[in-house]
């Protein structure tokens, strides 16, 4: 079997995607995602201008070598744009496989390791009452893990609320918009927000908070004490994860689990963090960290840590990312939940897929490859618009981490 052409599909069904399409001279073709929410032209350029001639006539079974070609072949490795562009390459070769071998996904990285994937979603409100009333909400919908965000008193707009009820999206047309933050009042808040959820909900339901990278070390380490008698699932990315090391210090004073990685693109942004086990799960994606590939990879090491998974799953990841993020779940030993926003109604259309949610767990299907298509021509109706992820800056004006 020979690589006959590859396009990309960019469309706009309520947000952007950049779907990556390779078709063989035998008539199968994968599907990957190349997303990279508020810089999706950046990738696709890249895939045009650079990757895409090169697969021509290639064997679409040679997954590690196509790998390899085109992280180390191109010399200048890594990067958000670099690392997408594989992914999207790769994810498409896992599915042609499948399909060729008239098998899912899963079964070709081992075959099942259990029967479901264990997901959380996210529930938000603008004050403590609404926000436990959506987690309240969620877990009737069957979740057992779920995040819960909340506004904060005296701060105009906080991460992981929306602003009209609708579920949050933080990406938006035209240019970026800006929000204010206070660290002082959201570490004043954060702890009375648990303590309203635990009462509200009881022990057993598991809660998640996302920090996103807003606080300094030692200012993480008194909300992950703080959050203790409350037992999250995890605390999120508590501080900015350039330095690795700073996890250390969050680490030596609570036992409140870490997550970190949505950002990460490579697997050296998480080294350190595995085998020092300054964190419990590795946020990595399969769409910005170099597909299923390089996660495998990533993993694996993981594992000699007890470091689990808890993939990133927002609605900017596609749902061909969803897909393979659900087939990588099944697999590998060392899975800890995996994140689930469920995508609109529109965007499910676009994109039909064989997974599924039930109580709690995502199940990927048992459809050849990932088990995702793409209606084309509805996907035409909705055209590229640019669009912002927001950025955030303190109460005096100074630009702090969004
Ligand atoms: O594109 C950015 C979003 O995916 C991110 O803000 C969502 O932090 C996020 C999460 O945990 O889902
Ligand atoms: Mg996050």
């Amino acid at each position: 079997m020979k690589i006959e052409s590859a396009k990309l599909i960019i469309c706009s069904p309520d947000r952007n995607f950049v779907t990556l399409k390779i078709v063989t001279d035998e008539g199968i073709y994968g599907l990957g995602d190349a997303t990279l929410n508020g810089r999706e032209l950046a990738v696709a350029s890249y895939l045009t201008e650079h990757v895409l001639p090169c697969l021509i006539g290639r064997d679409p079974f040679q997954i590690e070598d196509i790998w390899q070609y085109l992280y180390r072949g191109a010399y200048w490795r890594r990067g958000p744009v670099t690392m997408s562009a594989i992914a999207a390459v790769d994810m498409a070769l896992w599915d042609i496989k499948g399909k060729a071998l008239n098998t899912p996904v899963y079964n070709l990285l081992g075959g099942k390791s259990r029967e479901g994937v264990l997901v959380y979603t996210h529930a938000n409100g603008s004050d403590i009452a609404e926000a436990v009333d959506s987690v309240q909400r969620h877990a009737a919908e069957g979740y057992l893990a779920v995040r819960a965000q909340s506004g904060v008193p005296g701060v105009a707009s906080s991460y992981g609320v929306p602003k009209s009820g609708k579920p949050y999206e933080p990406a938006e047309r035209g240019l970026p918009s800006e929000s204010l933050w206070s660290t002082e009042k959201y570490l004043n808040f954060v702890p009375k927000l648990f303590d309203a959820v635990r009462k509200a909900c009881g022990e057993d339901l598991h809660l998640l908070h996302d920090v996103h990278h807003r606080l300094t070390p030692i200012e993480a380490a008194r909300l992950g004490k703080a959050l203790e008698p409350y037992h999250l699932f995890w605390m999120e990315d508590p501080t900015p994860a350039e330095n690795q090391e700073a996890f250390r210090l969050i680490r030596e004073h609570t036992v409140t689990p870490i997550a970190t990685g949505e950002v990460f693109n490579s697997f050296w942004d998480a080294h350190d963090l595995i085998r020092n086990q300054w964190i419990d799960y590795l946020r990595m994606t399969i769409v910005h960290g170099g597909g299923i590939t390089a996660l495998k990879k990533a993993a694996d090491f993981a594992a000699v840590y007890q470091v689990r998974t808890g993939f990133h799953g927002a609605t900017d990841l596609s749902p061909v990312t969803m897909a393979a993020a659900l087939h990588f779940g099944l697999a590998i030993h060392n899975f800890g939940i995996q994140e689930h926003m469920p995508h609109t109604k529109l965007m499910d259309e676009v994109f039909p897929h064989a997974y599924s949610f039930n109580a709690g767990y995502m199940y990927p299907g048992d459809a050849p490859g990932l088990g995702v298509e793409i209606d084309e021509a509805l996907a035409a109706k909705y055209p590229y618009q640019r669009a912002y992820l927001p950025i955030a800056r303190k109460l005096d004006g100074t630009l702090t981490d969004w």
